[in-house]
């Protein structure tokens, strides 16, 4: 029986990854700038992005999509501040993948818009294995999550192009070391940008903000 888990979950991720390319070629055939932000449940994916919107919605067109297991509460937080939003119900699932990205699409038009977010579903372990077609992967590690985290759920540090340390408002009350941080991370992933940041007093947001506008218009169609 064991023997036959591997090739099906090799399948599936074979289809995934053709899914994942026909969502990146139509993101590129419109000059989109798209990330896939992860983390566990509560690190700050929704409040980076209320305060992504706040600065950059008068700039670009921006959208996202909201992946939960219930409830359209993200959407609605982001919707409210004028920004379209999509939310997806994986009813259980601990990820989005390729597919789940195609139905969300369909309402979604892609003309116009400079930016868009995927916020997946709260968790350090499977969005890591499925690509949705974005161009890069971002992850938040909250301070009070620890700082062994690098250590133990490696391919999520591994695979994302930046690293955002959020909560560092909250460092004085908990036993974190952003040097183990980053030394841990920088081990799996040597070429990773890493931004301490906090989105409730907005320290650091300046440097992400950056580094999206830069994104954004190596992206855009001339
Ligand atoms: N102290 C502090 N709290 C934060 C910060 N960022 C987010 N939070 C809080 O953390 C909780 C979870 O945030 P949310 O954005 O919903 O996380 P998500 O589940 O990753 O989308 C909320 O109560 C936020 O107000 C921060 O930088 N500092
Ligand atoms: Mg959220």
């Amino acid at each position: 029986m064991a023997q036959i888990k591997v090739p099906v979950v090799q399948n599936i991720l074979q289809v995934n990854e053709r899914l994942a390319a026909q969502n990146r070629k139509r993101f590129d055939d419109a000059g989109i700038f798209v990330i896939n932000l992860m983390s566990s449940p509560g690190a700050g994916k929704t409040s980076l992005l209320e305060k992504t919107v706040d600065a950059l919605s008068g700039e670009f067109n921006m959208a996202v999509i909201e992946g939960d297991l219930q409830t359209a509460c993200d959407a609605e937080r982001i919707q409210r501040k004028g920004v379209r939003a999509i939310q997806i119900n994986t009813e259980g699932g601990c990820h989005l993948d390729g597919n789940m990205i195609q139905i969300a699409l369909r309402e979604l038009d892609l003309e116009g818009l400079d930016l868009l977010v995927i916020e997946n579903v709260g968790n350090l372990v499977c969005p890591a294995e499925f690509n949705l077609g974005e161009h890069e992967k971002v992850m938040i590690h909250s301070v009070t999550e620890g700082d062994e985290k690098p250590l133990k759920y490696p391919l999520m540090f591994q695979i994302c192009s930046v690293l955002l340390v959020n909560k560092i408002d909250l460092l004085p009350y908990v036993d974190c070391s952003l040097e183990a941080i980053r030394r841990a991370s920088r081990q799996l992933n040597a070429g990773q940008r890493i931004l301490e940041i906090s989105c409730r007093t907005g320290q650091g947001l300046e440097s992400w903000f950056a580094w999206l506008r830069e994104r954004i218009q190596e992206r855009k169609k001339p």
